[in-house]
């Protein structure tokens, strides 16, 4: 099943009907055994017509966020490690991407309050000040307040690969600004995690033609999603619960920056697709 977060209310998707949830979006999102609960709902909401939801879902999603912070996984797929590795190999840095890839405590970090977040069909921002800018297809997790993985949805870790390469302090101003991070378009919500064969693909476009195309399998992860989520919980508390993007899988070829008016969909099967256009930031002069 899938939730739809939208402007005119929250929108659930169950066996091919649709029904608008009269919830706060805070308090739904957080109970526990979220799927049993919404099975249960289902039967006394008010359904929705196919036209009424279709025309919902096409113009007024927004990102399925809340009072929700942002935090994300690093390093935590081999060509993650890889690129980063190289990139980094100027300042000195490599050697921390390769320890971390191998060590017990993953990396963790800071990625957005849920102002800065951009939502289906939304822009992301590039920085001006970064030569070389990404996207970052990502697996996000829904943890609930009590620790529990209950949802997941796709997400983008955008980042600057000049900043973080010059060095790797600088971490978080490669990865914290305006629309850094987007999610959407759904909650999915199943009743058992998430299948591990799970394929996450990237498509970018500019001037209508594909300009980079990849996939691979969220097996193949170097780590658990319930051992991320453990370290995330041990020290904070989240008291509407937190989204945790679990690291990138797909990392562009080196020449590879993005421009404004590129087009990133980033699907991930059962799913959806998260559609975003770049652009710089408009309230930036320079
Ligand atoms: O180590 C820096 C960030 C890593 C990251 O964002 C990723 O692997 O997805
Ligand atoms: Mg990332």
């Amino acid at each position: 099943m899938k939730l739809y977060k939208t402007n005119t209310g929250i929108i659930l998707n169950l066996g091919g009907l649709f029904y608008m949830l009269n919830q706060d979006w805070d308090l739904l999102i957080n109970r526990n055994h979220l799927h049993d609960y919404l099975q249960k709902i289902s039967h006394q909401a008010h359904p929705l017509s196919m036209d009424d939801a279709y025309k919902l879902l096409e113009d007024e999603i927004i990102a399925p966020v809340g009072q929700q912070e942002v935090w994300a996984a690093g390093v935590t797929y081999l060509r993650s490690r890889n690129a980063r590795m190289e990139e980094s190999q100027e300042s000195g840095g490599a050697s921390l991407y390769d320890r971390i890839y191998g060590a017990e405590r993953p990396e963790l970090f800071f990625k957005s309050l849920p102002h800065r977040v951009a939502g289906q069909k939304q822009d992301v921002y590039i920085r001006k000040d970064s030569t070389w800018n990404v996207p970052e297809p990502e697996l996000t997790l829904f943890i609930n307040s009590e620790g529990e993985i209950q949802a997941y949805t796709v997400g983008n870790d955008m980042s600057s690969r000049s900043i973080e390469g010059e060095n790797a302090l600088y971490l978080p101003q490669a990865k914290i600004y305006e629309r850094s991070a987007a999610l959407g378009p759904c909650l999915y919500i199943p009743k058992t995690p998430i299948d591990s064969s799970t394929i996450i693909r990237m498509v970018i476009k500019r001037d209508g033609r594909i300009i980079y195309e990849d996939s691979i399998s969220i097996d193949r992860m170097k780590r658990q999603f319930t051992e991320l989520s453990a370290y995330l919980y041990r020290e904070c508390d989240f008291n509407y619960g937190c989204y945790l993007m679990t690291g990138t899988c797909l990392v562009p070829p080196d020449g590879f920056t993005l421009q404004e008016e590129d087009f990133i969909e980033i699907t991930i099967d059962a799913i959806g697709t998260l559609l975003n256009r770049v652009r710089f930031n408009p309230s930036k002069k320079n």
